[in-house]
């Protein structure tokens, strides 16, 4: 019996394990934090799995650096303690150690230098950006504007009355950012009253918003789906309240979304001059 039990284990422990995998894929498609994770959200670019790769490779040395360390100085407690080395010996200097407790940083240094500076210039720019947006950050939101097609989003938070099935009070907004998917989006980052930040986990993308300056960065999504952020760069009393959400959708969607924007602007645009006047 026991052993049928014991046997039944492994198998009981396989399906609960499908089980929990199946239910982290079931959750929302969007890119957005969840309660427990550990490590970073799914990468929808190009730029945050290049980040992923290179915080992974710092974890490594890192760890090895501090349990190489840690492991020494236990080591010298213990082997050099009074009562086992009541004598100490009084040199001060030894040529070797020194030169390789130089070296060897210096080493571990340039291997962290040269990934880390080809990271740094693929994430400034993109060299042919395909569309443009204006990102302005304010308290307490965000205006995108798309200059090659005269579109202008006001992205405000969605208050808890507001969310529709499934959507993430602190996260949704009512007027989303929406891009095409394999695009090179090239993001001109500004504020208008503080400093804000933009950040989006799943794009690999955090670049602060400067009052009177512009910053640029850029995102390839390789996936459609939601994806969310947040300004990252405390800015104020609402500084939680002003999400970022960012719509990837297929091409052909992507120019049926700026032709009814663009019609939209226009039938009301003649009643605004009119009310005007
Ligand atoms: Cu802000």
């Amino acid at each position: 019996m026991l052993k049928r039990i014991a046997a039944a284990a492994p198998a009981v422990l396989v399906t609960a394990a499908v089980a929990a995998a199946q239910a982290v894929v079931a959750l929302p498609a969007a890119a957005q934090p969840q309660d427990w994770r550990i490590g970073f959200q799914e990468p929808a670019t190009e730029s945050a799995r290049a980040i992923q790769d290179f915080h992974d490779l710092l974890f490594v040395i890192i760890v090895g650096i501090t349990v190489l360390v840690a492991g020494l100085l236990a080591y010298v407690i213990f082997r050099y303690r009074a009562s086992r080395n009541p004598v100490p010996r009084d040199f001060t200097h030894n040529t070797l150690i020194e030169v390789l407790w130089t070296i060897v940083p210096v080493i571990i240094l340039v291997i962290i230098a040269i990934p880390s500076f080809n990271l740094l210039y693929f994430l400034d720019r993109t060299q042919n950006p395909e569309l443009t947006i204006e990102v302005t950050g304010q308290q307490f939101s965000w205006v995108y504007t798309y200059p090659d097609s005269g579109i202008t989003l006001y992205s405000n938070m969605k208050q808890q009355d507001q969310l529709e099935e499934g959507e993430p009070y602190l996260l949704a907004v009512d007027e989303p950012m929406v891009v095409p998917i394999d695009t090179n989006v090239q993001l001109l980052v500004t504020a208008s009253d503080v400093i804000h930040s933009f950040g989006v986990p799943s794009f690999g993308l955090k670049t602060d918003a400067v009052p009177g300056r512009t910053n640029e960065t850029w995102f390839r999504a390789d996936r459609t789906g939601t994806f969310y952020g947040q300004c990252s760069e405390l800015c104020g009393a609402n500084h939680a309240f002003m999400p970022i959400e960012i719509r990837v959708v297929e091409k052909d969607e992507f120019e049926q979304w700026v032709a009814s924007r663009q019609t939209a602007a226009a039938a009301s645009a003649p009643a605004m001059v009119a009310a005007a006047d």
